[in-house]
């Protein structure tokens, strides 16, 4: 019996001796504003992409169930306790989730922010799809190049605290004055990324502003919601509904005319460069500093800001003559 246990006790050490070494599989958390966005299942696949291109990557793909700070706040703290070694957040709030991710990279995480961004302490890096002013000038000018003669627009944007649609909806105020003298913003209300609450949104658009021209929604839960509700309300050619969209949920939108046009960047790319990004600044290869510039594989190359904010490329206009092929790629 006691030579069976020295026997047992010395193959154990052995095993634990040749034991291979631990994975050096790399994990980065990839937490986007909620689940069942296909937006953000677009972005997913770009992330996919790069972690087999780079191999030993480990895409983690998560998020709370409906586009609060708080849902990410939890999501944040248990990828500390997993001991990830970079998140890839597109955040609900700037500020919120800071205390949480500033605890990550503490713990030597990596963070950088991507689509929706996070203020400057609470990361090393924020990716936005493209230039902010031109994004707002974008999302104003697909409703008034419909409206010849101006008219009244309100935009239904996802949640009131999303610092991207924020940062859109402030360009597309100081744009209006100066480049669309003709369109009156009437208002601006929030349907949270959530299919239902933007459809009721829009309703009540409609019920306040009966001679609304266009809803722009620069989220593409909330277009989808409000073309619905146009078509719905037999109130095609009436309303123009425009904004952020993705080709492959809105192109029945545009075959219907419930929408002239929109507009988004290639969320694929978006993803695919988080994680080109995220994997770097762990691994060391690229330092988050003012002025640096990043190679992000197939997608090019990205400068930093003073604030170490990075844009990617122009939005791109989708209607009649290119939805089609757009709604086959994302
Ligand atoms: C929704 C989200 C996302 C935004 C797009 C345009 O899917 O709010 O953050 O970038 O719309």
């Amino acid at each position: 019996m006691q030579l069976l246990k020295k026997l047992l006790a010395t193959a154990a050490v052995t095993a634990i001796l040749v034991a291979p070494a631990a994975s050096q599989e790399m994990r980065i958390a990839l937490v986007v504003k909620s689940l069942g966005n296909s937006f953000f299942d677009a972005a997913h696949r770009g992330a996919q992409e790069a972690a087999e291109e780079i191999g030993d990557v480990e895409v983690i793909y998560t998020g709370p169930t409906a586009a609060t700070a708080e849902g990410q706040i939890e999501i944040v703290n248990s990828l500390i306790n997993q001991q990830v070694d970079a998140i890839a957040i597109s955040a609900n709030d700037p500020d919120a989730l800071v205390p949480a991710l500033r605890r990550a990279m503490d713990r030597g995480i990596t963070v950088i922010s991507w689509d929706s961004g996070v203020a400057p302490e609470g990361r090393q890096l924020n990716l936005n799809p493209s230039d902010t002013a031109l994004i707002g000038e974008t999302i104003i000018k697909l409703a008034a190049d419909y409206l010849p003669e101006g008219g009244d627009v309100a935009i239904l944007s996802a949640s009131s605290t999303a610092t991207n649609q924020n940062a859109w909806i402030e360009a597309a105020r100081e744009a209006i004055p100066e480049k669309f003298p003709d369109i009156n913003l009437v208002t601006v209300v929030y349907g949270d990324d959530d299919s239902v609450k933007s459809t009721n949104e829009a309703r009540g658009l409609i019920a306040s502003y009966p001679d609304l021209d266009a809803i722009i929604a620069p989220t593409t839960v909330g277009v989808v919601a409000a073309a619905q509700v146009v078509t719905d309300m037999d109130l095609i050619g009436q309303i123009n509904v425009t904004g952020l969209a993705l080709p492959s949920e809105f192109k029945q939108f545009i075959d219907n005319g419930a929408s002239q046009a929109v507009a988004l960047w290639n969320p694929i790319d978006l993803g695919y460069s988080a994680i080109q990004i995220a994997h770097q600044l762990s691994t060391g290869e690229a330092t988050a500093e003012p002025g640096a510039t990043i190679a992000i594989g197939r997608v090019g190359e990205i400068t930093l800001d003073d604030d170490n904010n990075a844009a990617m490329a122009a939005p791109f206009q989708f209607d009649a003559s290119n939805i089609e092929e757009f709604s086959q790629i994302y």
